[in-house]
């Protein structure tokens, strides 16, 4: 009896931190001391260009997006699509990005900015840019990203 009651204590323990663990996500409010690096992104038909794609966990990035193509584009840092997530809508596919600037508002003509913080390394692939617009990701709008300590 003793030891479950040990696991028991061990998992409400894991579970706290998590729960009060940093998210993986991007941080929303940034320390005013520390500005952030501007990184220009370029998205036409159909490629995304960015400035940079290796970061480092910690510091605060301003993604400059600018649509210099013909017809609108959404941006996302996201995990790359699968095998079966064909058809899934952008929606769906950004439930897990790290940041999101719907095609809405990125018509033809416009810049969009949006803040990350990597809170955590990843490796060469685990997130990308992606445009998720229909067909447009298919056509090669992705670009593999990394995250380092
Ligand atoms: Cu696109």
């Amino acid at each position: 009896m003793r030891s479950i009651f040990l696991l028991c204590v061990v998992l409400a323990g894991a579970f706290v931190l998590a729960a009060c663990g940093p998210s993986a996500g991007s941080a929303p409010t940034q320390p005013a001391a520390q500005k952030s690096i501007d990184v220009q992104v370029t998205m036409t038909e159909f490629k995304i260009e960015p400035s940079m794609t290796n970061f480092k966990a910690g510091v605060p990035y301003r993604f400059v997006v600018t649509n210099k193509g013909t017809v609108n584009h959404d941006f996302s840092i996201s995990p790359p699509v699968m095998e079966g997530m064909a058809g899934m809508s952008s929606e769906d596919m950004h439930k897990n990005a790290l940041a999101v600037i719907d095609a809405a508002d990125l018509p033809p003509g416009a810049t969009k900015t949006v803040d990350v913080t990597f809170t955590k390394p990843m490796s060469a692939g685990e997130m990308e840019f992606a445009c998720h617009t229909s067909g447009h990701y298919e056509s090669g709008m992705k670009v593999p990203m990394m995250v380092t300590q």
